[in-house]
């Protein structure tokens, strides 16, 4: 799967726990936005899309959720379980966020601007444009 996990430092003291990310450091893009999803109703899947173009990290900063990946191939899902740990998407993958805890929040760092013509929000479409693009 087209996928990496990032670690991002950790400063931690028997005060708290501290975790930073630079872009084009710990982050291999320029940050143009940030958005989080919280508040997610208990059973609630969200995502089903993919992305043309997006460059995307998710951070699960509070909580777990887990990540369905779908390559049109083979799918995968990831836990995402600590705040210090980024996935980073690295070619065209369909993807469902699912089973979010209690009060989970997915950070999501993105290397554009929102632009509703970059997603795929149909599965058949995305398998189309798969096959265009090999
Ligand atoms: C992703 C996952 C993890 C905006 O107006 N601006 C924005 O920057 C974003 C991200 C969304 N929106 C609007 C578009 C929809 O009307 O907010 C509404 C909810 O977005 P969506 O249904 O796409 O939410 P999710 O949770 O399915 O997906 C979002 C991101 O869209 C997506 O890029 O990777 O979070």
């Amino acid at each position: 799967m087209e996928i990496e996990k990032i670690t991002f430092p950790v400063r931690q003291n028997e005060t708290g726990s501290l975790t930073f990310l630079e872009a084009q450091r710990d982050v291999p893009f320029d940050i143009k936005r940030i958005y989080y999803i919280y508040d997610v109703a208990s059973g609630a899947r969200r995502g089903a899309h993919a992305h043309k173009a997006l460059r995307q990290v998710y951070i699960c900063i509070h909580g777990s959720c887990k990540v369905l990946l779908d390559n049109g191939k083979e799918r995968e899902i990831v836990e995402l379980n600590n705040p210090w740990e980024g996935l980073e998407f690295k070619g065209l993958i369909w993807r469902e966020m699912f089973d979010f805890s209690p009060g989970a929040v997915l950070l999501v760092l993105a290397s554009e601007y929102y632009d509703e013509s970059d997603y795929i929000r149909d599965y058949q479409e995305f398998l189309s444009y798969l096959e265009g693009k090999v």
